[in-house]
């Protein structure tokens, strides 16, 4: 099978709600030569993004979504570990990872918080459902650390609280001891640029890059 058949069987498990086929398939990719990146990239956040947009159309509803969002867990079960063995860099900063308070979605948090521990960084993962309490608290107590924030927001709603992040943080005069990048489906440019925050990234490998460049 090729690397693309590969892949394409990857994206499949997930568009199919295949747990226990999604493992067996990320085990041969992985035996096929095919980087832990590559398939979360290539592979398994293709068919999330397929599974988003037919539940956007209407076609499947919460179930199914949630036995997606299993068979991709039962990948990244395989692939956490061999991210963490490939790491690479080392003290390029602490990043306190989390998800905005009312939005219980971590998938793509947790492949982010994945990818920044992969590239040399320091993770404080505080989880979902976060509140901005929680979050300006925990950037104090690493004052004086090279830090990043990195929030995502999956909703439009939750979103909104990103705004409020920046300005209780503003607030605390803690703004300046700390870079911030936040993302997920709603997160654009024009929302960085109007909030202050200093970027956003498309996905996992993406935002191991842009925090890499925004922590020099
Ligand atoms: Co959920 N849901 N959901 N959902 N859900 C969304 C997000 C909608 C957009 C679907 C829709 O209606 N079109 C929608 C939000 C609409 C809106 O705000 N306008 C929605 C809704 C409404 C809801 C509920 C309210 C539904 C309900 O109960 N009636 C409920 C919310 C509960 C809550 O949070 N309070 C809900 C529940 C669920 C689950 C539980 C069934 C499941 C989550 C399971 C889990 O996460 N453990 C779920 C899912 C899976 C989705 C969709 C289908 C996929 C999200 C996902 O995992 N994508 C999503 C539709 C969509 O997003 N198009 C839908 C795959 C990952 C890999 O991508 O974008 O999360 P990602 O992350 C990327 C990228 O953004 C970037 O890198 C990641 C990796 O590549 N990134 C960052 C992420 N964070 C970053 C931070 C940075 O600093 C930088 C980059």
């Amino acid at each position: 099978m090729s690397n693309q058949e590969l892949l394409d069987k990857l994206r499949d498990a997930i568009v199919n709600q295949d747990i226990n086929g999604c493992a067996a398939a990320t085990q041969e990719a992985l035996d096929a030569g095919i980087g832990a990146v590559e398939a979360i990239e290539g592979g398994l956040s293709v068919g999330m993004k397929i599974v988003g947009d037919r539940f956007e159309a209407a076609e499947i509803y919460l179930p199914q979504i949630m036995m997606s969002a299993k068979a991709m867990n039962a990948a990244m079960e395989i692939l956490t570990p061999i991210l963490a063995e490939e790491k690479t860099g080392e003290g390029v900063g602490t990043a306190i990872t989390y998800v905005q308070e009312g939005d219980i979605h971590d998938i793509g948090h947790r492949l982010v918080s994945t990818m920044l521990g992969a590239n040399g960084f320091n993770i404080i993962d505080l989880g979902v459902d976060i509140p901005n309490d929680s979050i300006v608290e925990e950037v104090a107590k690493n004052k004086g650390q090279k830090l990043i924030l990195v929030g995502s927001a999956l909703m439009t709603t939750s979103m909104l609280g990103q705004k409020d992040t920046v300005e209780m943080l503003k607030e605390e005069g803690l703004r300046d001891d700390v870079k911030i990048m936040f993302g997920g489906a709603p997160v654009s440019d024009s929302w960085i640029e109007e909030i202050g925050a200093d970027a956003t990234a498309e996905n996992a490998a993406d935002a191991a890059r842009v925090a890499l460049e925004i922590m020099k």
